[in-house]
């Protein structure tokens, strides 16, 4: 079995979705290393590569003799795997569920909606104006849940302030985020934190 203290070893390309463990092994204060996987020179496809992950892509996590990829399951599993961080409420704790919705909503409503308006620009003028109008109701979502609150899920920073912030980061170096909103300034406190610095430095 695989203990906390077996060897870490994150698979990773900057500027890819593979900050997002990244960030968040920073934030747990655990010894990883990381394993660059040259994209741009193929390395991810190399059979050596396929053999940590099976479609060739970042990111990717060794931890003692267990491999996984999915940016979400590996931000799920260090998450729970290092409870002493607090980044994730346990299975019976009041937060769980709004948990577990914020980290499912990451990547499977925030994220195409966000790719659609940011990468499918110029392709299909019908989709782009969808992917807005989607990508409003979405930043409004945040807003009226960040409105009281420091973090999504209240006081506490979360690995789901991680899996959600990675994106909302990027919408807000697209200047797709209104200035002074509360969203806009959650995202600011969230990556000014140090763990965040660290794993988006190179
Ligand atoms: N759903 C996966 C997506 C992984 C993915 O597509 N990663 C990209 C970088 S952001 C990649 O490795 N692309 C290289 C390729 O597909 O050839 C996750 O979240 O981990």
């Amino acid at each position: 079995m695989t203990e906390p203290d077996h060897k870490l070893t994150l698979y990773f390309h900057p500027r890819t979705r593979s900050t997002r463990p990244r960030w968040l092994l920073e934030e747990l204060g655990v010894d990883y290393d990381v394993e660059l996987v040259k994209l741009f020179e193929g390395a991810h496809k190399t059979s050596e590569y396929l053999t940590i992950h099976p479609l060739g892509r970042v990111p990717a996590l060794r931890h003692g003799d267990d491999v996984m990829f999915e940016s979400l399951g590996i931000c799920l599993y260090l998450a729970d795997r290092f409870p002493q961080a607090g980044l994730a409420p346990g299975i019976t704790d009041l937060h769980r569920a709004e948990y577990c919705q914020w980290m499912a909503f990451s990547t499977s409503t925030l994220e195409p909606v966000l790719f659609a308006v940011l990468l499918d620009k110029g392709k299909d003028p019908e989709r782009l104006k969808e992917a807005q109008r989607d990508f409003a109701a979405i930043v409004e979502l945040f807003e009226a849940t960040l409105r009281n609150r420091l973090f999504l899920l209240g006081e506490e920073f979360s690995a789901a302030d991680v899996m959600n912030g990675a994106m909302m980061a990027w919408a807000y170096k697209s200047s797709l985020l209104t200035p002074g909103s509360g969203v806009e300034q959650w995202v600011q406190r969230i990556t000014a934190r140090p763990s965040y610095q660290r794993a988006h430095a190179d």
